[in-house]
């Protein structure tokens, strides 16, 4: 065609990548590998604008990297199970299977039309029996490492959903997909002891450390929240000991974790968690109605609302008081609730002076504030604000006139000789909860015998395949799993003894199905086992991970925990599953986000429809730097499309067949291009992608030039920055870049084309402006070379069309050279 069509285009060349199988590894070891991962989606209904825009990124570098040489793994799959399926089934009275699996069709032929680079012949389901056989083989790996356990325990529970909630999945005291308050319920539930690996998790940060984004480092820095300090025991004198009846009268001992120890002497009372069950056990009789009335008051809140510094502090006296190790003294003992039942021991040492909370609290209710630490700021008790830094121990027998720290390891010395502490390291981290009262999930593969108790599903009866004959209201949650009324489902004989047993009931959060996926795909057919340890040796870690920051704690934590255990298990032999990752910004429109009640979305397919795919590509590329937002009603999909048909018109034009001789080309244009190819590298290489678009534009206006105005059409060097242009372009525009290629007259495919190599000879930069004068005006400016000789100069500035005219009829008197820069031209 004469035109830029980018209808025609798109419909001329997918059929020849899949019969070339370009976007498929060659997996001979004829290259160096490397993996490139898009978080996978989820099968939500069609592709949307953010997943233009992460799918765009992640391309570039699976396509940059092939060109460069690698053998390239570019998967891609489907996280399917989940609620929405659910959700969508009990309103329609279908299977979730239905919805989710036509989702998947739709969805995947606009990732087909989209044309990532993907190697679908790896596509994996998570909600496959041969998916989830596996999450349920590595459920139990995880048993059998005792890494896999039940306990009661309060949960966050979504009273809409009927499900339970994991802590990240409450935000706000509010359930992330329904925004109903959460509350809390005691239930028995699976856990992965993820807090295991808390150490680890964090110690190997430090190899993340410049590969991934710095912010997600902290925030799982932060999740994992390590806090040293000390355990120190107090003894609460009267109350019942731990597990006695509740007559016994001869003291509880408690535990606190503090990470000031050094503030001893300053601990003015104690506080436990009022619903940790500690509180129930060591309350005294004539204060016992006030704490259940308390208890029930507090229910409902989130640890958010409990921890908030701008609510009234509240709380009862237990009627006990605690001894101080150090010194002997008596502290009146409360409950209250901005003490966290699961954090730390559940109880603490209040040190008011120090501590904002506990100043707070002592205000509330009268406490005394005593300064232990000097600060050399005003006394809390009349200031209101708890004085936190470093200064002399004061009020504090042998730790007088110590700095802070060596008053930690001092207290922390003195507690551990006495037999009534020791030095502890804290984490924020909880174990996972991993068990949903859910039906689209992974049953979890435990059996419940009377007679042997929880049992594992034998390898060889996997998976535990879900029911296929509930409907609609079958599925909705009625405070226990849906499985449990599928009693064909629920009924077995017990695996060990043959006895009357039953399913466990509950299925996996599906961040299980994600946290090995990755793995999957180095195998995705492998009817043995999760994964082929050769495959997984060759392919893994994931070189490339693309994915936005919303998953930048869970999902990444999670798949962490997973491959650290699994390195444990012995079955694979790396401890990090990705070495680099990539958050792309979000699609804005009118600099918000886009959704529904503000009625500013972006129907993706209307823009590829107006615009074509490469243009849309291109523009989330060109927008900015990978990882910041893009600003849809900031950018010009179609100044994209102009552009593109710009620097198709120059495949078209160039006219110097197949076995020219680039080193005979003009010179200058060389340069250009090789210049570009040199700096696209490196920008590639650092992840600027926006800037690598503003070079193949510049590039192409100086291809025009040379074909208008300069050497011409049939310029070898023309075709040489015309195949540069069609390669820098097939990264982001792969229909346009195909189409270029092969007008060029090749035969192969632009994805298979080797990266231009630099002539580093081209790059010297050896032209220089120079500028002509005329009775001392500047008339004109010369692209000349920087080893210009004076008559060489002094011929092409009298040769300039510009400056004859502005000569005229008067004669040259003098003409004054100074090579290469200046020419002055007298008359
Ligand atoms: C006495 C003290 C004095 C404290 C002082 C702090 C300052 P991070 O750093 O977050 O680990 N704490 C311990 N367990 C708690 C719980 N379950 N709920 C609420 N607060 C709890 O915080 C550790 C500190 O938080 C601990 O050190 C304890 O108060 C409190 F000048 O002990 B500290
Ligand atoms: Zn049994």
């Amino acid at each position: 065609g004469t035109e830029y069509d980018f209808q025609r285009i798109e419909a001329a060349w997918p059929q020849f990548w899949d019969e070339q199988q370009v976007y498929k590894p060659l997996d001979d070891g004829s290259r160096p590998r490397r993996y490139v991962l898009d978080m996978f989606p989820y099968p939500s209904g069609d592709l949307h604008m953010g997943h233009a825009e992460a799918f765009a990124m992640g391309d570039v570098v699976a396509r940059y990297w092939k060109h460069r040489g690698f053998d390239v793994m570019h998967p891609i799959g489907w996280d399917s199970f989940g609620l929405p399926a659910e959700n969508a089934a009990i309103k329609r009275n279908t299977h979730p299977a239905e919805w989710t699996y036509r989702n998947i069709d739709t969805q995947k032929k606009s990732f087909q039309r989209y044309a990532i680079s993907a190697d679908w012949t790896r596509e994996i389901h998570t909600s496959d029996p041969e998916y989830y056989r596996w999450t349920q083989w590595l459920f139990l790996q995880f048993y059998k490492h005792n890494l896999a356990y039940r306990k009661d325990s309060p949960v966050n529970w979504c009273p809409t959903d009927q499900t339970v909630l994991a802590n990240e999945q409450v935000v706000n005291g509010e359930c992330e997909r329904c925004h109903t308050p959460v509350t809390k319920k005691s239930l028995n539930q699976w856990y992965f002891k993820i807090t295991d690996y808390a150490d680890r998790l964090l110690e190997d940060m430090k190899e993340l450390d410049g590969h991934w984004p710095e912010r997600v480092l902290a925030m799982q820095r932060n999740w994992i929240g390590r806090s040293e300090g000390a355990h120190v025991n107090f003894v609460i004198e009267g109350a019942p000991a731990e597990g006695a009846d509740a007559s016994d009268t001869s003291g509880r001992t408690v535990t606190v974790f503090t990470t000031r120890p050094d503030t001893l002497y300053g601990a003015t009372f104690c506080v436990v968690a009022a619903d940790a069950a500690i509180a129930g056990e060591i309350v005294d009789d004539e204060h016992r109605a006030a704490l259940e009335d308390y208890q029930e008051n507090i229910k409902a809140l989130s640890d958010i609302d409990r921890q908030s510094t701008d609510r009234k502090k509240t709380g009862v006296f237990l009627g006990r008081y605690a001894v101080n190790p150090l010194n002997g003294e008596k502290l009146p003992v409360w409950a209250a609730d901005y003490v966290l039942a699961d954090y730390g021991t559940g109880v603490i040492m209040a040190v008011p002076a120090h501590d904002q909370r506990d100043l707070d609290f002592a205000r509330a209710f009268d406490l005394p504030v005593r300064v232990v630490v000097d600060t050399g700021e005003e006394d809390p008790a009349v200031s209101g604000v708890a004085t936190t830094g470093d200064g002399q121990l004061v009020n504090s027998g042998s730790l007088d006139g110590l700095p802070k720290a060596e008053a930690i390891s001092k207290a922390i010395d003195i507690v551990r000789e006495a037999g009534t502490g020791e030095r502890h390291i804290n984490y924020r981290l909880r174990d996972w909860l991993l068990s949903r009262q859910r039906f689209w999930g992974a049953p979890i593969p435990i059996i419940h015998c009377e007679a042997c108790g929880e049992v594992p599903v034998p390898e060889d009866q996997l998976p535990v395949q879900l029911p296929e004959n509930l409907r609609g209201e079958e599925l909705s949650p009625k405070g226990q799993s849906p499985l449990a009324a599928a009693s064909d489902w629920v009924n077995v004989t017990c695996p060990e003894c043959g006895g009357p047993a039953t399913r466990d009931t509950d299925t996996m959060d599906t961040f299980v199905d994600s946290s090995w996926y990755y793995l999957r795909f180095a195998s995705p057919n492998d009817e043995n086992a999760p994964f082929d340890r050769d495959e997984v040796d060759r392919w893994l870690p994931v070189d490339q991970y693309v994915g936005g920051v919303e998953h930048a704690i869970l999902h990444l934590l999670y798949s962490r925990f997973f491959t650290k255990a699994l390195y444990d298990f012995g079955l694979i032999g790396f401890q990090e599953p990705f070495k680099a990752l990539l958050n792309q910004g979000q699609v804005l429109n009118g600099g918000k986000a886009m959704s529904k009640s503000l009625g500013n979305g972006v129907d993706l397919g209307e823009q590829l429809d107006a615009f074509g795919v490469d243009a849309v590509r291109l523009t989330m590329v060109f927008a900015s730097p990978p990882e910041d937002d893009v600003d849809w009603a900031d950018v010009s999909p179609q100044g994209s499309q102009k552009f593109l048909a710009r620097a198709w018109r120059l495949a078209q034009d160039s006219t110097a067949g197949a076995d020219a001789d680039f080193s005979a080309g003009d010179k200058s244009l060389r340069s250009v291009t090789h210049r570009t190819i040199a700096d696209t590298t490196q920008l590639l290489d650092s992840g600027k992608f926006n800037v690598v678009i503003a070079r193949t534009m510049e590039l192409v206006n100086a291809v025009r030039k040379a074909i208008d105005s300069g050497p011409g059409a049939s310029d070898p060097a023309v075709r040489e920055a015309v195949e540069a242009v069609a390669i820098l372009l097939s990264l982001v525009a792969p229909y346009t870049a195909e189409d270029m290629w092969h007008a060029l007259g090749h035969e192969d495919s632009v994805v298979l084309a080797a990266w231009p190599e630099v002539d580093e000879a081209l790059l010297v930069d050896d032209t220089v402006t120079a500028v002509v004068q005329i009775k001392g005006k500047v008339r004109d400016r010369l692209e000349v070379a920087a080893d210009i000789s004076e008559a060489d100069l002094e011929a092409a500035a009298l040769a300039s069309e510009t400056v004859q005219r502005h000569i005229g009829d008067a004669t040259v008197r003098k003409v004054i050279v100074r090579a290469p820069k200046l020419v002055n031209i007298v008359v």
